[in-house]
């Protein structure tokens, strides 16, 4: 398809959908799966440097507005899945999604992927579900976090935030400010449900994170307002499931987006389903490349 081929911190994607971190990412087979189903690059599930369980089901549940889940951050130590994503390499940008329960975490762990040959990092600063800090509710811890792990890799880091921060904004500039390569906005908010008939929590961990459709009107200011700020590429999460929908996050300012609860509603082929809706898009208006896009929201 032509026009949509976007450059993202050096990295050349074919498009700009991506698939999100923490759908289907843990095995290279579930990657190769969004690269045939289209994807322009793929972000694996977040990784820490120790294996772990991750938290008591039902971990995962649909709601009339979306999803909920409560994984906590289940995976098998990064230096598994680095083999794993060591198996994905070529086609497109595969990018390692990292975390750390400490700055030094996160940089061993950065280490430890790149060393594998993934295209880049990207540090999960916003994970809903894991007890323990919250590095991007942060200006001051972000900025450590992106300066340490950028002392240690030479691969593009991106850094994933929250809207669950007091400012988003101005933790997005403090990792611009330390070196980071680009911002992804947005990862779940945290959120819940309860079972009226048994007056409990739905989730195992009775919070969760929740994304869908009903996240588009939060990550699009998000990545609006962040896009005024920094100068680095944004990157929008949260509710893509048409192309329409990613061409709104483009006028905000979005250089791609990423889909993770969007394979739910349309499976693995959702990557080339909204290239294609992309492209009509461009067609229509009359434009020659997604690029274009990139911003005009915000004349
Ligand atoms: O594994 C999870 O529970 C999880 C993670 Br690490 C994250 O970043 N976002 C999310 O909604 N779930």
């Amino acid at each position: 398809m032509q026009g949509l081929e976007v450059e993202l911190a050096g990295m050349r994607l074919r498009n700009p959908t991506m698939l999100a971190s923490g759908i289907m990412g843990l095995s290279a087979a579930s990657l190769r799966r969004a690269i045939k189903g289209g994807a322009g690059a793929v972000v694996a599930k977040s990784c820490s440097s120790q294996p772990r369980e991750g938290n008591p089901n039902p971990t995962v549940v649909e709601i009339p507005t979306g999803l909920l889940n409560s994984v906590g951050l289940a995976n098998p130590g990064c230096a598994e899945l680095a083999e794993e994503l060591g198996r994905c390499r070529g086609e497109v940008p595969v990018v390692a999604s990292v975390y750390g329960f400490s700055t030094r975490e996160y940089a061993a762990c950065a280490q430890v992927v790149e060393r594998a040959g993934v295209d880049a990092v990207e540090l999960n600063l916003s994970c809903p579900n894991v007890e323990g800090t919250v590095f991007g509710y942060s200006e001051e811890l972000a900025r450590e976090v992106v300066e340490e792990v950028k002392r240690r890799v030479r691969v593009p880091v991106f850094a994933k935030l929250t809207a669950d921060a007091g400012d988003i904004v101005s933790v997005a500039a403090a990792c611009e400010d330390a070196g980071a390569d680009g911002i992804t906005a947005i990862n779940t908010l945290r959120a819940m449900a309860i079972d009226v008939t048994t007056a409990k929590p739905v989730l195992g961990n009775r919070v969760g994170g929740l994304s869908g459709a009903c996240l588009k009107p939060v990550a699009l200011r998000c990545v609006y307002e962040i896009a005024e700020e920094v100068s680095i590429p944004v990157i929008g999460c949260g509710g893509v499931t048409t192309g329409r929908d990613a061409v709104e996050f483009f006028l905000a300012g979005a250089r791609a987006v990423q889909i993770g609860t969007g394979v739910l509603y349309r499976g693995m082929s959702v990557f080339r389903k909204v290239s294609m809706e992309i492209a009509e898009y461009l067609e229509e208006k009359g434009y020659s490349r997604v690029d274009e896009l990139v911003g005009l929201a915000h004349r």
